[in-house]
């Protein structure tokens, strides 16, 4: 059993963090603000394990956010970047390795024709939705309320006015201008679908959506909701855009659209195919994607964009995704992970809903089924940040929030997956424990 004392090298290089970074972290999704306490800072990761800077070791079911389905240092992915960099590490030129990654990509994902690479998924999402606009020459973007698409200016909005489902700004420096052209809907809700395209006739670009949630922690769309996103989008003669950057080569090599034999108009993809370094992409339907500059004139570029080492580590994890097999092993390990996490929280008469698709989950503490952000926020985040802290505690390391989804990969083994059993039955036992007295 660890204790925060073991964390001590941590902490103290969080307070060193903080007097030169903001929040001293790069990215506020590991500022553990949603769970207290401070983040652990990473020595080492190798297959399912991190180890931290005080020798703690924890099973990593975060994965960077998602990347590491090989689990972290597979060898193919490794032997790949070493290759890469003994010929250099970025040109600002074309490399054939940019065009096989491209290849991959489009020989996974059915409804990519084209794609242009980039360095994150936000750059990804937000070069969609210029295309998306620029491509139908209307200004009105729906996304639904939960969905997490990066930090585009004009998609960092929350729902404003339920009644006209138009958005307003939720952070300092988005401007009314930026998200006046946002509408923010309620993901499963079909007739709010169907009445906001009534209401805002040819005006609407595109509708984005997380096809597979993660950033709401791990929810599901319904057949019903996807057939409507497709019809109303083909009829009205505005675009259907799947952010695949979480679910994306992660539930299917194809996605959540392979899984679900949908059709989209443009994909936007991250993480996973970029092997763990930064690299992302969105791609589509050709007639679209050749509205890009320069085939087109939709203005896209990007210093990095196609990097060497990324390109090398995204097609050496891209050729090994190809293997169906491994989707039958990650299936495999998530479904015994899910059903012990079940068990468990039955058993100590935890309240929980578990939703996963493929090796995303999420452990939700709520006793309704979540279906989108409205049942997602009525989650006892409290609890959960008991959970969190209690498996981190027992070298288990749970993502940071219960908005988000966790990942299983191919390093996780049946007995790590039996050991992290072991942790969450003791983590909600305690919990249980603690409530009653
Ligand atoms: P990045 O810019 O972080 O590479 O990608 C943005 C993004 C876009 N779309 C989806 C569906 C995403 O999940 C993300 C990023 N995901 C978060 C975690 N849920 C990244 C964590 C972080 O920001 O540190």
């Amino acid at each position: 059993m660890m204790n925060s004392e073991r964390r001590e090298h941590s902490r103290l290089a969080f307070e060193q963090a903080k007097q030169v970074t903001p929040g001293g972290v790069n990215s506020a999704a590991r500022a553990f603000g949603a769970v207290g306490g401070h983040p652990i800072f990473i020595q080492h990761a190798e297959g399912a394990w991190l180890t931290d800077i005080d020798g703690n070791r924890y099973i990593d079911y975060i994965g960077s956010w998602g990347p590491m389905i090989l689990g972290h240092q597979h060898p193919n992915v490794k032997r790949a970047i070493h290759a890469a960099v003994d010929h250099g590490t970025s040109y600002g030129a074309p490399t054939t390795a940019e065009t096989r990654l491209a290849e991959l990509i489009i020989q996974a994902v059915p409804s990519v024709e084209m794609v242009r690479l980039v360095s994150s998924g936000t750059e990804a999402t937000m070069s969609a939705i210029r295309l998306a606009r620029g491509a139908t020459g209307r200004d009105k973007i729906i996304k639904f309320a939960g969905n997490y698409h990066g930090h585009v200016d004009s998609l960092l909005v929350a729902a404003g006015s339920a009644a006209a489902t138009l958005s307003v700004p939720n952070s300092p420096g988005v401007t009314r201008g930026t998200s006046q052209d946002t509408l923010v809907l309620e993901y499963n809700d079909v007739e709010q679908l169907k009445v906001t395209f009534q209401k805002f006739p040819q005006e609407i670009a595109a509708v984005i959506l997380e096809p597979i949630c993660g950033n709401m922690g791990c929810v599901t769309p319904t057949a019903e909701f996807l057939n409507a996103l497709r019809t109303l989008t083909k009829q009205h003669d505005s675009l259907l855009v799947f952010d695949e950057v979480m679910c994306g080569f992660r539930v299917d090599n194809g996605g959540a659209q392979k899984l679900f034999g949908a059709d989209p108009d443009l994909t936007v993809m991250g993480k996973i195919v970029g092997g763990g370094l930064p690299l992302a992409a969105f791609g589509g339907k050709r007639w679209i994607m050749e509205n890009v500059l320069p085939a087109g004139r939709v203005f896209q570029a990007g210093t990095l964009s196609g990097n060497p080492l990324a390109t090398a580590a995204g097609i050496a994890t891209l050729e090994m995704l190809r293997d169906a097999t491994n989707y039958e092993i990650l299936e495999r390990q998530s479904a015994r992970l899910a059903a012990g996490l079940v068990t468990a929280a039955k058993k100590h008469a935890v309240p929980h809903q578990l939703n996963r698709v493929g090796s995303m989950l999420t452990l939700f503490f709520h006793d309704e089924p979540i279906t989108n952000w409205s049942s997602a926020s009525r989650c006892d985040t409290q609890r959960f940040a008991k959970f969190f802290w209690a498996l981190m505690d027992r070298g288990v390391y749970w993502p940071c929030s219960q908005f988000e989804a966790l990942f299983v990969s191919l390093a996780h083994t049946d007995e790590l997956i039996d050991q992290t059993l072991q942790a969450a039955d003791e983590a909600l036992q305690e919990i249980a424990r603690n409530e009653l007295k």
